[in-house]
């Protein structure tokens, strides 16, 4: 058994009974109560799910095992770079310890060993039209490689549920080796006529994915990867995509269909696909106006007309958070640090001054502060990376890190399948009128 997987195991099992302990003394215990605005609200805030990867703050935001953004920065290993590399925060959301260089130099080698897409994965992709959505061909090819699916194999055979975490971490560890070649091989097929780029075997998981992509040799690019793959990892397990892949996978549906499906969630331009929304939305602001040096006053005049259109300013707001994204904050931090000054990472920086007043003076908003998305895809742009439809692949094939080991961690714990209470009309009509009597 490889050294991750037996730590996971070890880990998993003293987790498993200490909830049974738990749950024996402490189940009936209230945690939560639900008002009706919540049931026809979205279910903003319930508590109902267990999601030992991270755990978001509305204040603070995001922290991986208890460590924020910062923090990480400082602890996690670097490898040949200068910003945390992804498979460390694999790990340590796995497995709840900060690996050492060596550990995590072994996990870029085992990725290494994982990462050959199966030949008729991209012959499905050949067959798409280019101008198929890049994350309608991501979910396809992640559809299509199920094939290789350990759990599904298994099962079919009389798997027991004592080995369930085992074919999860098989099958995850597979995914996420093999999910930057099918980014790469998306993106060069869709915008480089097909001219595809070998792995560099030499690489870290994040250096390669830049590597292949192929649009800027820099060292600079890859440790912008590096920082990318780590900060869009994980955000609980609430938010639309991480939620879908716990709710398929509870059917006992295998890995690749279960982050499928997540896929498809984060597609929606609430969530994942805002990343491209933001960009595609400063581009038509700069153009409109004939200049990539806006005043405050044009910004706040694009924005009046961007909510006067009914819509929402793309890259601000969120779920949860009440406060300016820590996720963002990190890429203002890379972005003065390497590229500060870039024309249109300066138009986001002054979004960043113009947007929040205006979005708090609608007195609906409960959150007017930027999220991930409103940054990241201006620093693409710096590196050349300018088609934003394919940007929410790469959200995607971050999400991976704290999805998957979210699901391995489901699995060893023998989570249930999940099945909420829904209500109609009648039945809250009814509802509140025993109340009353
Ligand atoms: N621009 C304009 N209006 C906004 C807004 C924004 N950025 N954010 C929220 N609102 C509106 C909502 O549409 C809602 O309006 P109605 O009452 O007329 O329906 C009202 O303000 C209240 O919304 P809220 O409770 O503050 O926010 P929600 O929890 O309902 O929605 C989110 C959260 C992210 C969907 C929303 O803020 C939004 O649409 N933002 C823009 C899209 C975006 O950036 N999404 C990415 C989120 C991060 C991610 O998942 O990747």
């Amino acid at each position: 058994m490889d050294p991750l997987k037996q730590k996971f195991f070890q880990k998993s099992s003293e987790v498993k009974q200490e909830i049974k302990a738990l749950l024996a003394e402490h189940g009936n215990v209230v945690v939560d109560e639900v008002t009706l605005s919540q049931v026809f609200g979205g279910g903003r805030d319930i508590i109902f799910m267990l999601w030992e990867p991270s755990l978001l703050d509305a204040q603070e935001g995001i922290r991986f095992r208890g460590y924020s953004l910062p923090e990480l920065r400082e602890k996690l290993p670097k490898g040949k770079g200068k910003e945390p590399l992804p498979e460390g925060l694999f790990w340590l959301m796995l497995v709840d310890e900060i690996p050492t260089e060596e550990e995590v130099a072994w996990l870029s080698d085992e990725w290494e060993r994982r990462c050959k897409v199966p030949p008729h994965v991209c012959k499905v992709l050949d067959d798409l039209p280019t101008s198929t959505h890049p994350m309608t061909q991501f979910t396809i090819a992640i559809t299509a490689m199920q094939t290789d699916s350990e759990f599904a194999r298994r099962y079919s055979q009389g798997m027991s549920k004592n080995d369930y975490w085992d074919a999860a971490y098989e099958d995850s560890m597979n995914l996420i080796a093999r999910l930057p070649g099918i980014a790469a091989y998306i993106y060069r097929r869709t915008y480089h006529g097909g001219n595809h780029i070998k792995a560099d075997r030499s690489l870290d998981w994040g250096a390669n994915l830049a590597h292949m992509l192929g649009v800027s040799k820099s060292d600079d690019f890859r440790n912008f990867m590096r920082l990318y793959m780590t900060i869009h990892a994980d955000h609980e397990g609430g938010n639309a995509s991480a939620h879908t892949l716990h709710l398929i996978g509870s059917t006992l549906s295998d890995p690749y269909l279960s982050f499928a499906g997540a896929m498809t969630s984060l597609a929606g331009p609430l969530h994942g696909l805002a990343n491209q929304e933001v960009i595609h939305w400063v581009f038509q602001m700069v153009n409109q106006l004939g200049t990539r040096n806006p005043t405050k006053e044009q910004i706040a005049s694009y924005v009046e007309a961007t909510l006067a259109g009914g819509k929402v300013v793309p890259g601000y707001g969120h779920a949860v958070l009440r406060k300016p994204d820590p996720r963002f904050i990190e890429q203002v931090r890379f972005a003065k640090e390497y590229c500060p000054d870039d024309e249109i990472v300066n138009v986001i920086w002054k979004v960043f001054e113009v947007v929040p007043p205006i979005l708090q003076g609608l007195g609906k908003i409960k959150n007017p502060w930027p999220n991930v998305d409103a940054h990241s895809g201006a620093i693409l742009v710096h590196y050349g990376l300018d088609q934003y439809s394919f940007y929410t692949v790469l959200f995607g094939v971050s999400r991976s890190l704290g999805v998957l080991a979210s699901l391995c961690w489901s699995r060893a714990l023998g989570m249930p399948l999940e099945r909420p209470k829904s209500v109609n009309m009648d039945w809250v009509k009814q509802f509140l009128a025993s109340k009353k009597a």
